[in-house]
């Protein structure tokens, strides 16, 4: 447990890496990164406010089991609350989509090879969520808690 809990913070902390750039520092080689953890069933914390801009996202799969870093705009006005309701009803997170962004997949205790570049809209909200299914029987892992929001601004 104290482990975990030691994990979950070095997480936390890697999220903010590099988000903060000086002023003075050169742009070009300091493109923001957002880091992000996924366990077995959850992400690491984002943070609730991302600025806007050219942005890299990364993953890292701690887990045990297969998982993806699904990061999509939502349409205007829906709350990540509406999503996951709207999906315990039967209904899929694309609904709530504007655009799927990008798509990374790492099996248990690995990192994919690629990473997202994204240019974060000012005042749009974004999702980051996994959809895989342990068995084709088992509820995806977006239902598991396997979600984090971010509004960039
Ligand atoms: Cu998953």
């Amino acid at each position: 447990m104290r482990v975990m809990a030691a994990i979950l913070f070095a997480s936390a902390a890697f999220v903010c890496f590099g988000m903060f750039e000086p002023a003075y520092a050169n742009r070009s080689r300091t493109t923001p990164h957002v880091d992000v953890v996924g366990n077995d069933y959850a992400f690491s914390p984002l943070p609730s406010r991302i600025k806007p801009g050219t942005t890299i996202f990364t993953f890292a799969n701690h887990g045990k089991v297969r998982h993806e870093l699904s990061l999509a705009r939502l349409k205007k006005g829906v709350t990540v609350d509406e999503l996951i309701a709207g999906v315990k009803a039967g209904g899929r997170p694309g609904d709530y989509f504007e655009r799927s962004v990008g798509i990374l997949v790492a099996g248990p205790g690995l990192s994919p090879d690629g990473k997202i570049l994204v240019d974060l809209r000012g005042g749009e909200s974004y999702l980051v969520f996994c959809n895989f299914k342990d068995t084709p029987e088992a509820p995806p892992h977006i239902m598991l808690g396997m979600y984090s929001a971010f509004r960039a601004q």
